[in-house]
Protein backbone atom coordinates (compact mmCIF):
# COMPACT_ATOMS: atom_id res chain seq x y z
CA UNK A 1 0.00 0.00 0.00
CA UNK A 2 1.28 3.30 -0.73
CA UNK A 3 0.94 5.36 2.35
CA UNK A 4 1.86 9.47 2.20
CA UNK A 5 2.00 12.24 4.24
CA UNK A 6 0.72 15.94 2.96
CA UNK A 7 0.81 19.19 4.18
CA UNK A 8 -1.77 22.27 3.21
CA UNK A 9 -2.74 25.53 4.87
CA UNK A 10 -6.52 24.37 4.80
CA UNK A 11 -7.73 20.95 4.70
CA UNK A 12 -9.68 21.99 1.23
CA UNK A 13 -6.17 21.99 0.34
CA UNK A 14 -4.99 19.18 1.45
CA UNK A 15 -7.55 16.98 0.70
CA UNK A 16 -7.08 18.69 -3.26
CA UNK A 17 -3.65 17.60 -2.92
CA UNK A 18 -4.34 14.07 -2.11
CA UNK A 19 -6.96 13.56 -4.57
CA UNK A 20 -4.42 14.69 -7.07
CA UNK A 21 -2.02 12.60 -6.29
CA UNK A 22 -3.85 9.24 -5.52
CA UNK A 23 -7.54 9.97 -7.16
CA UNK A 24 -10.23 10.35 -5.45
CA UNK A 25 -11.01 6.72 -4.16
CA UNK A 26 -7.94 7.76 -1.69
CA UNK A 27 -8.14 6.54 1.67
CA UNK A 28 -7.33 9.51 4.46
CA UNK A 29 -5.70 7.45 7.60
CA UNK A 30 -5.33 10.62 9.68
CA UNK A 31 -4.98 14.17 9.95
CA UNK A 32 -3.75 16.68 12.07
CA UNK A 33 -3.11 20.29 12.81
CA UNK A 34 0.42 21.11 13.41
CA UNK A 35 2.38 24.79 13.91
CA UNK A 36 4.36 25.99 11.92
CA UNK A 37 8.07 27.08 12.11
CA UNK A 38 8.42 30.54 13.46
CA UNK A 39 4.34 31.50 13.34
CA UNK A 40 2.77 29.86 15.85
CA UNK A 41 -0.34 31.53 14.92
CA UNK A 42 -0.62 30.07 12.07
CA UNK A 43 -1.30 25.84 12.08
CA UNK A 44 -0.71 23.94 8.82
CA UNK A 45 -2.76 20.69 8.30
CA UNK A 46 -1.37 17.40 7.70
CA UNK A 47 -3.10 14.62 6.14
CA UNK A 48 -1.84 10.81 5.89
CA UNK A 49 -3.45 9.20 3.22
CA UNK A 50 -3.07 6.13 1.05
CA UNK A 51 -3.34 5.36 -2.81
CA UNK A 52 -6.67 2.71 -3.17
CA UNK A 53 -7.48 0.40 -5.86
CA UNK A 54 -11.18 0.20 -6.10
CA UNK A 55 -13.52 -1.71 -7.94
CA UNK A 56 -16.61 -2.15 -8.36
CA UNK A 57 -19.87 -4.49 -8.58
CA UNK A 58 -21.46 -1.48 -10.74
CA UNK A 59 -24.29 -3.77 -10.66
CA UNK A 60 -24.55 -4.94 -7.14
CA UNK A 61 -25.18 -3.22 -4.02
CA UNK A 62 -22.10 -4.60 -2.79
CA UNK A 63 -19.07 -2.47 -3.83
CA UNK A 64 -15.87 -3.49 -2.15
CA UNK A 65 -12.50 -1.81 -2.59
CA UNK A 66 -8.77 -3.17 -3.59
CA UNK A 67 -6.33 -1.67 -1.27
CA UNK A 68 -3.25 -2.72 -2.41
CA UNK A 69 -2.22 -5.74 -1.00
CA UNK A 70 -5.56 -7.50 -0.90
CA UNK A 71 -7.24 -6.02 1.96
CA UNK A 72 -10.79 -5.58 1.76
CA UNK A 73 -12.62 -2.85 2.63
CA UNK A 74 -16.63 -2.74 2.74
CA UNK A 75 -17.56 0.35 0.52
CA UNK A 76 -20.23 1.21 3.28
CA UNK A 77 -17.61 1.44 6.33
CA UNK A 78 -15.61 3.40 3.84
CA UNK A 79 -18.19 6.02 2.84
CA UNK A 80 -19.18 6.04 7.12
CA UNK A 81 -15.50 6.71 7.73
CA UNK A 82 -15.50 9.82 4.92
CA UNK A 83 -18.04 11.26 6.54
CA UNK A 84 -16.64 10.46 9.91
CA UNK A 85 -13.46 12.23 8.46
CA UNK A 86 -15.26 14.98 6.73
CA UNK A 87 -16.85 16.52 9.82
CA UNK A 88 -14.00 16.25 11.65
CA UNK A 89 -12.23 18.11 8.57
CA UNK A 90 -14.63 20.86 8.55
CA UNK A 91 -14.74 21.54 12.66
CA UNK A 92 -11.11 21.60 12.74
CA UNK A 93 -11.03 24.54 9.93
CA UNK A 94 -13.25 26.41 12.16
CA UNK A 95 -10.58 26.41 14.30
CA UNK A 96 -7.77 27.69 11.95
CA UNK A 97 -7.03 30.92 11.74
CA UNK A 98 -9.28 32.90 9.51
CA UNK A 99 -7.70 35.27 6.31
CA UNK A 100 -8.64 38.38 8.58
CA UNK A 101 -7.14 36.95 11.78
CA UNK A 102 -4.19 36.60 10.01
CA UNK A 103 -4.56 40.04 8.15
CA UNK A 104 -4.85 41.26 11.49
CA UNK A 105 -1.82 39.84 12.93
CA UNK A 106 0.51 41.04 10.12
CA UNK A 107 -1.33 44.32 10.38
CA UNK A 108 -0.06 44.27 13.84
CA UNK A 109 3.03 43.03 12.69
CA UNK A 110 3.79 45.76 10.63
CA UNK A 111 3.04 48.31 13.64
CA UNK A 112 5.64 46.81 15.53
CA UNK A 113 8.39 46.79 12.90
CA UNK A 114 7.08 50.75 12.51
CA UNK A 115 7.32 51.01 16.31
CA UNK A 116 10.64 49.45 16.54
CA UNK A 117 11.91 51.60 13.62
CA UNK A 118 10.90 55.03 15.38
CA UNK A 119 11.89 53.76 18.30
CA UNK A 120 15.78 53.36 17.02
CA UNK A 121 15.10 56.73 14.95
CA UNK A 122 14.55 58.56 18.41
CA UNK A 123 17.68 56.58 20.05
CA UNK A 124 19.63 57.59 16.46
CA UNK A 125 23.18 58.01 17.41
CA UNK A 126 23.79 58.60 13.53
CA UNK A 127 24.29 61.95 12.06
CA UNK A 128 23.98 63.67 15.23
CA UNK A 129 26.48 61.80 17.00
CA UNK A 130 29.31 64.42 16.87
CA UNK A 131 27.73 67.26 17.99
CA UNK A 132 27.26 68.95 21.47
CA UNK A 133 24.75 67.44 23.20
CA UNK A 134 22.40 70.37 23.41
CA UNK A 135 22.67 70.43 19.53
CA UNK A 136 21.76 66.79 19.19
CA UNK A 137 18.56 67.20 20.99
CA UNK A 138 17.36 69.95 18.25
CA UNK A 139 18.39 67.49 15.68
CA UNK A 140 16.44 64.85 17.88
CA UNK A 141 13.69 66.90 18.53
CA UNK A 142 13.39 68.16 14.70
CA UNK A 143 13.32 64.67 13.67
CA UNK A 144 10.21 63.81 16.35
CA UNK A 145 8.52 66.76 14.60
CA UNK A 146 8.93 65.24 11.15
CA UNK A 147 11.64 66.99 9.43
CA UNK A 148 13.15 65.54 6.82
CA UNK A 149 16.15 63.03 7.08
CA UNK A 150 18.17 64.93 4.16
CA UNK A 151 17.36 68.42 5.82
CA UNK A 152 18.92 67.09 8.95
CA UNK A 153 21.97 66.11 7.88
CA UNK A 154 22.30 69.31 5.92
CA UNK A 155 21.46 71.54 9.67
CA UNK A 156 23.85 68.83 11.50
CA UNK A 157 26.79 69.68 8.70
CA UNK A 158 26.00 73.67 9.42
CA UNK A 159 25.73 73.01 13.29
CA UNK A 160 28.92 71.45 13.00
CA UNK A 161 31.00 74.15 11.98
CA UNK A 162 29.70 76.71 14.58
CA UNK A 163 31.85 78.05 17.44
CA UNK A 164 31.38 76.77 20.81
CA UNK A 165 28.71 78.74 22.49
CA UNK A 166 30.27 81.61 24.57
CA UNK A 167 29.82 81.13 28.07
CA UNK A 168 28.03 84.09 29.53
CA UNK A 169 24.90 83.97 31.84
CA UNK A 170 22.48 84.97 28.75
CA UNK A 171 23.04 82.66 26.56
CA UNK A 172 23.01 78.47 27.05
CA UNK A 173 24.04 75.62 24.51
CA UNK A 174 20.15 74.94 24.55
CA UNK A 175 19.46 78.81 23.56
CA UNK A 176 22.73 78.92 21.38
CA UNK A 177 22.02 76.08 19.47
CA UNK A 178 18.39 76.24 19.17
CA UNK A 179 18.91 79.86 17.49
CA UNK A 180 21.39 78.95 15.74
CA UNK A 181 18.78 76.15 14.13
CA UNK A 182 16.05 78.70 13.34
CA UNK A 183 18.39 80.84 11.77
CA UNK A 184 19.69 77.92 9.62
CA UNK A 185 16.11 77.13 9.17
CA UNK A 186 14.65 79.81 7.99
CA UNK A 187 17.21 80.39 5.39
CA UNK A 188 15.68 77.22 3.53
CA UNK A 189 12.47 78.45 2.55
CA UNK A 190 11.50 81.64 0.98
CA UNK A 191 8.02 83.80 0.01
CA UNK A 192 6.96 84.81 -3.18
CA UNK A 193 6.74 88.45 -3.90
CA UNK A 194 3.48 90.22 -3.30
CA UNK A 195 1.21 89.94 -6.74
CA UNK A 196 1.38 94.17 -6.85
CA UNK A 197 -0.29 95.99 -9.55
CA UNK A 198 2.14 95.99 -13.00
CA UNK A 199 1.66 99.54 -13.62
CA UNK A 200 -0.16 99.59 -16.88
CA UNK A 201 -0.58 96.25 -17.44
CA UNK A 202 -2.66 93.29 -15.86
CA UNK A 203 -0.54 90.37 -13.49
CA UNK A 204 -2.08 86.75 -14.27
CA UNK A 205 -1.98 83.96 -11.76
CA UNK A 206 -2.93 80.59 -12.26
CA UNK A 207 -3.64 78.31 -9.23
CA UNK A 208 -3.02 74.73 -10.55
CA UNK A 209 -2.95 71.78 -7.76
CA UNK A 210 -4.61 68.03 -7.46
CA UNK A 211 -8.31 68.30 -7.04
CA UNK A 212 -9.23 68.78 -3.37
CA UNK A 213 -6.79 70.86 -2.38
CA UNK A 214 -8.46 73.88 -2.31
CA UNK A 215 -7.32 75.85 -5.36
CA UNK A 216 -11.24 77.26 -5.67
CA UNK A 217 -11.49 78.53 -2.30
CA UNK A 218 -8.26 79.79 -2.16
CA UNK A 219 -9.09 81.58 -5.36
CA UNK A 220 -12.24 82.81 -3.65
CA UNK A 221 -10.49 83.95 -0.75
CA UNK A 222 -7.78 86.05 -2.50
CA UNK A 223 -10.47 87.71 -5.33
CA UNK A 224 -12.42 88.69 -2.33
CA UNK A 225 -9.10 90.26 -0.48
CA UNK A 226 -7.51 91.89 -3.32
CA UNK A 227 -11.15 93.86 -4.00
CA UNK A 228 -12.42 94.69 -1.09
CA UNK A 229 -9.18 95.15 0.74
CA UNK A 230 -6.62 96.25 -1.76
CA UNK A 231 -9.12 97.67 -3.99
CA UNK A 232 -8.03 96.09 -6.88
CA UNK A 233 -9.80 95.74 -9.90
CA UNK A 234 -9.95 91.55 -9.98
CA UNK A 235 -11.36 89.56 -12.93
CA UNK A 236 -11.48 85.65 -12.24
CA UNK A 237 -11.44 82.86 -14.89
CA UNK A 238 -12.15 79.10 -14.46
CA UNK A 239 -10.38 77.32 -16.91
CA UNK A 240 -13.18 74.41 -16.43
CA UNK A 241 -11.49 72.13 -19.02
CA UNK A 242 -13.60 69.18 -18.40
CA UNK A 243 -16.45 70.81 -17.62
CA UNK A 244 -16.90 69.62 -14.06
CA UNK A 245 -19.67 72.85 -13.44
CA UNK A 246 -16.81 73.93 -10.77
CA UNK A 247 -17.40 77.69 -12.52
CA UNK A 248 -20.91 78.18 -10.83
CA UNK A 249 -19.01 78.34 -7.62
CA UNK A 250 -17.04 81.09 -9.03
CA UNK A 251 -19.55 83.04 -10.89
CA UNK A 252 -22.08 82.80 -7.79
CA UNK A 253 -19.03 83.81 -6.06
CA UNK A 254 -18.19 86.69 -8.47
CA UNK A 255 -21.53 88.28 -8.91
CA UNK A 256 -21.82 88.40 -5.18
CA UNK A 257 -18.69 90.73 -4.96
CA UNK A 258 -19.54 92.27 -8.48
CA UNK A 259 -15.83 91.13 -9.64
CA UNK A 260 -15.79 90.36 -13.37
CA UNK A 261 -16.02 86.66 -14.39
CA UNK A 262 -15.42 84.63 -17.39
CA UNK A 263 -15.32 80.97 -18.39
CA UNK A 264 -12.80 79.24 -20.71
CA UNK A 265 -13.00 75.57 -21.84
CA UNK A 266 -9.92 76.07 -24.42
CA UNK A 267 -6.43 77.24 -23.00
CA UNK A 268 -5.97 78.98 -26.49
CA UNK A 269 -9.09 81.14 -25.09
CA UNK A 270 -7.55 82.90 -21.93
CA UNK A 271 -5.39 85.20 -24.35
CA UNK A 272 -9.07 86.46 -25.79
CA UNK A 273 -10.91 87.07 -21.97
CA UNK A 274 -7.35 89.08 -21.62
CA UNK A 275 -7.65 90.98 -23.86
CA UNK A 276 -11.33 92.22 -23.86
CA UNK A 277 -10.81 92.75 -19.75
CA UNK A 278 -7.89 94.98 -20.24
CA UNK A 279 -9.01 96.61 -17.97
CA UNK A 280 -8.86 94.72 -15.07
CA UNK A 281 -5.31 94.99 -13.29
CA UNK A 282 -5.12 91.43 -11.47
CA UNK A 283 -6.30 87.87 -13.25
CA UNK A 284 -7.19 84.82 -11.22
CA UNK A 285 -7.43 81.72 -13.06
CA UNK A 286 -9.25 78.62 -11.18
CA UNK A 287 -7.81 75.35 -12.52
CA UNK A 288 -10.19 72.16 -12.52
CA UNK A 289 -8.79 68.48 -13.18
CA UNK A 290 -9.79 64.73 -12.29
CA UNK A 291 -6.12 62.74 -11.54
CA UNK A 292 -7.08 60.54 -14.61
CA UNK A 293 -7.17 63.23 -16.48
CA UNK A 294 -3.54 64.70 -15.34
CA UNK A 295 -1.83 64.27 -18.47
CA UNK A 296 -3.72 65.87 -20.81
CA UNK A 297 -4.40 68.88 -18.19
CA UNK A 298 -0.54 68.93 -17.95
CA UNK A 299 -0.67 69.73 -21.77
CA UNK A 300 -3.19 72.14 -21.43
CA UNK A 301 -1.42 73.72 -19.54
CA UNK A 302 1.51 74.22 -21.31
CA UNK A 303 -0.75 75.64 -24.27
CA UNK A 304 -1.94 78.07 -21.64
CA UNK A 305 1.41 78.74 -20.46
CA UNK A 306 2.48 79.60 -23.88
CA UNK A 307 -0.18 81.48 -25.33
CA UNK A 308 -0.45 83.75 -22.29
CA UNK A 309 2.83 85.61 -21.60
CA UNK A 310 3.65 86.39 -18.14
CA UNK A 311 1.12 84.25 -16.65
CA UNK A 312 2.49 83.14 -12.94
CA UNK A 313 1.06 79.26 -11.82
CA UNK A 314 1.20 78.39 -8.09
CA UNK A 315 0.57 75.39 -6.81
CA UNK A 316 -1.98 74.73 -4.18
CA UNK A 317 -1.46 72.06 -1.93
CA UNK A 318 -3.04 70.56 1.15
CA UNK A 319 -1.19 70.42 4.19
CA UNK A 320 -3.60 67.67 5.61
CA UNK A 321 -2.09 65.45 2.30
CA UNK A 322 0.80 62.52 3.10
CA UNK A 323 4.12 64.29 2.53
CA UNK A 324 4.69 61.59 -0.05
CA UNK A 325 1.51 63.16 -2.16
CA UNK A 326 2.68 66.40 -1.61
CA UNK A 327 6.30 65.18 -2.85
CA UNK A 328 4.50 63.97 -6.36
CA UNK A 329 2.62 67.09 -6.86
CA UNK A 330 5.26 69.25 -7.32
CA UNK A 331 7.38 66.65 -9.17
CA UNK A 332 4.23 66.59 -11.31
CA UNK A 333 3.66 70.64 -11.97
CA UNK A 334 7.35 71.17 -11.57
CA UNK A 335 7.73 71.34 -15.52
CA UNK A 336 5.30 74.32 -15.75
CA UNK A 337 7.47 76.56 -14.22
CA UNK A 338 6.00 76.73 -10.64
CA UNK A 339 6.37 80.05 -9.01
CA UNK A 340 5.08 79.51 -5.54
CA UNK A 341 3.04 76.91 -3.31
CA UNK A 342 -0.21 77.75 -1.46
CA UNK A 343 -0.44 75.27 1.49
CA UNK A 344 -4.27 75.10 2.78
CA UNK A 345 -6.30 73.70 5.29
CA UNK A 346 -3.53 74.16 8.04
CA UNK A 347 -6.24 74.60 10.60
CA UNK A 348 -6.73 70.39 10.11
CA UNK A 349 -3.80 69.85 11.76
CA UNK A 350 -1.07 73.28 12.71
CA UNK A 351 1.55 71.47 11.23
CA UNK A 352 4.04 73.06 8.63
CA UNK A 353 6.71 70.61 9.02
CA UNK A 354 5.57 69.05 5.74
CA UNK A 355 5.08 72.66 4.39
CA UNK A 356 8.84 72.83 5.39
CA UNK A 357 10.02 70.20 3.94
CA UNK A 358 8.57 70.24 0.22
CA UNK A 359 9.58 74.62 0.50
CA UNK A 360 12.76 73.82 1.88
CA UNK A 361 13.33 70.75 -0.82
CA UNK A 362 12.21 71.99 -3.82
CA UNK A 363 13.76 75.10 -3.10
CA UNK A 364 10.28 77.20 -4.28
CA UNK A 365 9.23 80.08 -2.54
CA UNK A 366 5.78 79.70 -0.22
CA UNK A 367 3.11 82.56 -0.77
CA UNK A 368 -0.24 82.08 0.98
CA UNK A 369 -1.73 79.88 3.85
CA UNK A 370 -5.00 78.82 3.77
CA UNK A 371 -6.16 78.49 7.59
CA UNK A 372 -9.70 77.78 7.26
CA UNK A 373 -13.03 76.99 4.77
CA UNK A 374 -14.19 80.52 5.33
CA UNK A 375 -14.37 83.01 2.80
CA UNK A 376 -12.45 85.28 2.29
CA UNK A 377 -11.43 85.65 6.04
CA UNK A 378 -9.41 82.15 6.10
CA UNK A 379 -5.93 83.01 4.18
CA UNK A 380 -3.18 85.04 5.36
CA UNK A 381 0.33 85.62 3.75
CA UNK A 382 2.80 82.81 3.91
CA UNK A 383 5.56 83.83 6.24
CA UNK A 384 8.72 82.26 7.00
CA UNK A 385 8.77 82.89 10.75
CA UNK A 386 5.35 81.36 11.18
CA UNK A 387 6.33 78.13 9.83
CA UNK A 388 9.53 77.57 12.00
CA UNK A 389 7.80 79.03 15.13
CA UNK A 390 5.35 76.47 14.80
CA UNK A 391 8.16 73.71 14.27
CA UNK A 392 9.92 75.10 17.27
CA UNK A 393 6.46 74.84 19.35
CA UNK A 394 7.09 78.57 19.74
CA UNK A 395 3.97 79.24 18.81
CA UNK A 396 0.23 76.99 17.32
N1 LIG B 1 -10.56 73.25 6.73
C1 LIG B 1 -10.25 73.78 5.55
N2 LIG B 1 -10.93 73.41 4.46
C2 LIG B 1 -10.61 73.95 3.27
C3 LIG B 1 -9.56 74.90 3.15
N3 LIG B 1 -9.48 75.23 1.84
C4 LIG B 1 -10.42 74.53 1.19
N4 LIG B 1 -11.11 73.76 2.04
C5 LIG B 1 -12.21 72.84 1.73
O1 LIG B 1 -11.69 71.82 0.89
C6 LIG B 1 -12.68 71.38 -0.01
C7 LIG B 1 -12.14 71.41 -1.44
O2 LIG B 1 -11.89 72.75 -1.80
P1 LIG B 1 -11.92 73.24 -3.32
O3 LIG B 1 -11.57 74.68 -3.28
O4 LIG B 1 -13.18 72.87 -3.99
O5 LIG B 1 -10.72 72.39 -3.93
P2 LIG B 1 -10.22 72.33 -5.46
O6 LIG B 1 -10.71 71.04 -6.03
O7 LIG B 1 -8.72 72.35 -5.39
O8 LIG B 1 -10.77 73.53 -6.16
C8 LIG B 1 -13.88 72.28 0.19
O9 LIG B 1 -14.79 71.61 1.00
C9 LIG B 1 -13.31 73.48 0.94
O10 LIG B 1 -14.24 74.11 1.79
C10 LIG B 1 -8.83 75.28 4.35
O11 LIG B 1 -7.89 76.06 4.35
N5 LIG B 1 -9.23 74.68 5.51
MG1 LIG C 1 -12.00 73.70 -7.83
Amino acid sequence: MQIKTFEAVSFKDAIKAVKLEFGNDAVILSTREKPTDGRPNVKLVEVTAAAATVTRNIAGASATTNLGAGAQVNQGRMDSSFERIEKKLVSLESRLPTARRIENLEGSVHDLKLLLLEVLRQNNSGIEQGLPAAAAEIIRMLRHSGIEETLLAKLVASLTKLPPPKADATTTPDTYYRDQSIRWMLKQISISPRWETVPGGQSVHCLVGPPGAGKSTLLCKLAGQFSLRENRKVLIVSYDAVRLAASEQLRVYAKVLNIRFAAIQEPEDLAGVLAKNNDCDLVLVDTTGRPVKQVKILEDLNILKSKTPGIEFHLVLSAAEKAGILDSAVRMYSNLGVRSLAFNKLDESWQFTDAFNIAAKWAVPMSFFGTGPEVPDDVERASRERVVEQIFGLSR
